[in-house]
């Protein structure tokens, strides 16, 4: 279908919504509204979930859901979870680290609350400014006595530098363990997201591809790690009344799995609509001064969940802050994912007041980046008028900096 930028109603700077004038959508446009499948389909897992009344502790969408997971991924085991905090939290547990593991700071803060969670120190290391993931280069000067271990994210569903973590892990007997919140239906090298490191953590929140409510998993090819996990998920237990680890609850209920399964069946939908929005929004900003849409790997699969714009200042005559403000007051809610980086939070912020130092790409992108509404909640002649918008701020930027400074 051929989008052109759309018209958006607006002559000069005033008619824009900052300004004074009236707001181009009515009703906001979410970054993260979720993905929904066949709600009949859903219904009727729903009815059939209350029907057996067996509603959580390893029923059968959830025995189902961790069937397909692996059928996706391709890996041997996959440990359905509440979320992917306490995946990620339960996976760090198993895998016994300990005291210091190196993590990126441009993540969402749950990557170091997990290790923060259980008093281990979370150690921030920089990324790659052209791929936002963990810079293999930055990351043995942050090895230490007390180091047992590195998280890799593959940040916005772009897998990490899979091979080169790996070949530092082995060389100083660290454990790898990578949080792929947003990296199901990925592919590294052709290799599915799941099958790296010791294991992979993803999320099945309501603002991701694919999404179970809240939810999350474990997947690995480690036969012993996969059953410690799944006793650790379950209070330990092993069997009725024999306890063999300390142990949480970490168990996905059977709604969320329905609304798993429900969303697996859609799959194809939702990355075809994911896949074309992020084509229109790259082709309508193409040429936009100072604006990049961060780029995929055409050669491997992506689930285009998020639709990534760097915005340069001295380029484009406006600041990412200052254009996030005009999208939210036209009602489009941009976010500035992942600002201001974990180590400028609490308790990182105060623990390590310098951690900045070390961090000049974190720093630099959290200043720059913002995410732009995508998934089957917006279509295209939104996405239209959403890139004319932007068209129109940086075009207008010397006014709406005089206006709003
Ligand atoms: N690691 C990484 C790298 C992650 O990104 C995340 C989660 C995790 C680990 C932990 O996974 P989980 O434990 O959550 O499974 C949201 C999500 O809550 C969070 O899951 C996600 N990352 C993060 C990137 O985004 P917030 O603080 O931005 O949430 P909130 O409430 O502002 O919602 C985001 C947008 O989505 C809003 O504009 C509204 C819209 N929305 C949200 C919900 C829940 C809807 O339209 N409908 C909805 O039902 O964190």
């Amino acid at each position: 279908m051929a989008i052109q930028p759309t018209d958006v109603q607006k002559r000069d700077a005033r008619d824009l919504a900052a300004l004074g004038g009236s707001p181009l959508f009515e009703a906001p446009l979410h970054v993260g509204a979720p993905n929904i499948g066949s709600r009949d389909a859903l219904m009727a897992r729903m009815n059939n979930m209350l029907d057996r009344r067996w509603l959580t502790n390893a029923g059968p969408f959830v025995q189902e859901f961790e069937r397909r997971l692996c059928e996706q991924t391709g890996a041997k085991h996959a440990i359905a979870m509440c979320n992917a905090t306490v995946a990620l939290e339960i996976a760090i547990r198993a895998l016994d680290l300990k005291g210091e593991v190196i993590v990126p700071s441009f993540t969402f803060v749950a990557t170091a609350h997990a290790l923060q969670w259980q008093e281990i120190t979370p150690v921030f290391c920089d990324v790659d400014p052209a791929t936002h993931t963990l810079d293999p280069a930055q990351i043995e000067k942050l090895i230490t006595p007390r180091t047992t271990g590195i998280i890799g994210v593959h940040l916005w569903g772009r897998p990490c530098d899979v091979e080169a973590l790996q070949a530092i892990a082995d060389k100083h007997g660290l454990k790898l363990l990578f949080d792929a919140a947003h990296a199901f239906n990925c592919t590294h090298g052709g290799v599915p997201v799941g099958n790296f490191g010791s294991a992979e953590v993803f999320s099945f929140h309501a603002t991701k591809f694919l999404n179970a409510f809240e939810g999350g998993a474990v997947v690995t090819n480690d036969d012993a790690l996969a059953a410690k996990i799944r006793l650790m998920q379950n209070f330990g237990f092993s069997g009725y009344d024999n306890v063999v680890y300390v142990g949480t609850n970490g168990k996905m209920n059977e709604a969320s799995a329905a609304m798993g399964l429900t969303s697996l069946d859609s799959i194809e939908t939702f990355l075809a609509t994911n896949h074309l929005n992020y084509l229109t929004y790259r082709r309508l900003l193409d040429g936009v001064p100072g604006l990049s849409v961060a780029a995929y790997d055409e050669r491997e699969a992506n689930n285009f969940q998020y639709v990534i714009v760097e915005v340069d200042e001295a380029q484009a005559g406006i600041s990412r802050d200052r254009l996030v403000q005009v999208l939210h007051a036209e009602n489009v809610l941009a976010r500035r994912y992942f600002y201001p980086g974990c180590h400028r939070m609490e308790p990182y912020r105060s623990y390590f007041p310098h951690a900045g130092l070390l961090l000049p790409h974190t720093v630099a992108l959290a200043e720059r980046v913002m995410a732009l509404p995508t998934g089957t909640a917006v279509d295209l002649e939104q996405i239209g008028h959403i890139c004319a918008l932007i068209r129109f701020a940086v075009a207008h930027a010397d006014a709406i900096q005089a206006a709003l400074a």
